[in-house]
Order: structure tokens, then sequence, then C-alpha cells
């Protein structure tokens, strides 16, 4: 299995409590590396890009408004399978059908503040890095 890369988001509740070492601290137990980091705050413009797939489903404007609500970490990551070991380590969406262990489960609040995002294919981690990263921003 190559390396690959995925992108990471941590979301606003995680920046809100202060938990931003404490989520990188599981995923580079898991061993992605951190080859990528920027804290910014999302325009509405990039939340409504970034989850464009979402669009038409109920819960799209609670999702920008949450996304805009408070500063971001916008990561890449890279290891082994990194795009499906990250799904893992983050956890269900839901955090109360989290696995014990996952970032979900140990410091999601709800379905929506759900702590972190990551890339659910080699495709779209491409797309998602592109459109925060340029390439002098990564050093893996
Ligand atoms: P993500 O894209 O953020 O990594 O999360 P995911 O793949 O596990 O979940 P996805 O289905 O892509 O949904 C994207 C984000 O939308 C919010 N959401 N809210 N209120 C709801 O029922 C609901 N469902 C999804 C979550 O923040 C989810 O991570
Ligand atoms: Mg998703």
């Amino acid at each position: 299995m190559a390396t690959e890369r995925t992108f990471s988001i941590l979301k606003p509740d995680a920046t809100r409590r202060n938990l931003t070492g404490a989520v990188n601290a599981v995923i580079e137990k898991a061993g992605l590396r951190i080859v990528g980091q920027r804290r910014i705050k999302m325009s509405r413009q990039q939340a409504e890009t970034f989850y464009e797939v979402h669009k038409e489903r109920p819960f799209f404007g609670e999702l920008v408004e949450f996304m805009t609500s408070g500063p971001v970490v916008v990561q890449v990551l890279e290891g082994e399978n990194a795009v499906a070991k990250y799904r893992e380590v983050m956890g269900a969406t839901n955090p109360a059908q989290a696995a014990e262990g996952t970032i979900r489960k140990l410091f999601a609040e709800s379905v929506g503040e759900n702590t972190v995002h990551g890339s659910d294919s080699a495709e779209n981690a491409q797309i998602e890095i592109a459109q925060f990263f340029q390439d002098a921003d990564i050093a893996g």
C-alpha cells in the first residue's frame, strides 16, 4: 500500500473547546503525519463550495452556519492508506454511533458539531487539499 494523503478539518467545536492538540494527538498516535496545517476562518463562500454535494440536504444551512461560526484548522494528513485510516480514526458521523477510542466518540457533541472532517475518497482528498493548500505549504 502506497503512502497517501487525505484532507482534514478540525471543526469550530474543536477550536472553541481548545481541543486541537488533543485531536492531533489521536491523529498522530494512529500513525498519520500532519504534513500541512493552517488555522483559518472559513468564509460562507468557502463553506458552501466545500459542502456543495450536500446543498439539497435539510441540514445544509445549519452546516454552513456552523462551519463559519469560528476558526477551523485545515490539515493535510499523510500515511499508509490515509483516507480510509483517518475515516476509521474519526468514527461514525453521529458520535452516538462512533466506536470507542475514535475522535468523534471521545470529543464530539452531536451529529452536526462532530469535531472533524475527513475526505471520503482519494479523489476527493486531492480536490479538497487543492481548495485550501498550495504545494509549497505542504512538507511530507
Ligand atoms: P464530513 O464530511 O464532515 O467528514 O462528515 P461525514 O462524511 O462523516 O458526514 P457527511 O454525510 O459527509 O455529512 C457532512 C457533515 O454534515 C453534518 N451533518 N449534519 N444534522 C444532521 O443530520 C447532519 N448530518 C450530517 C455533519 O457535520 C457531517 O459531518
Ligand atoms: Mg463527508
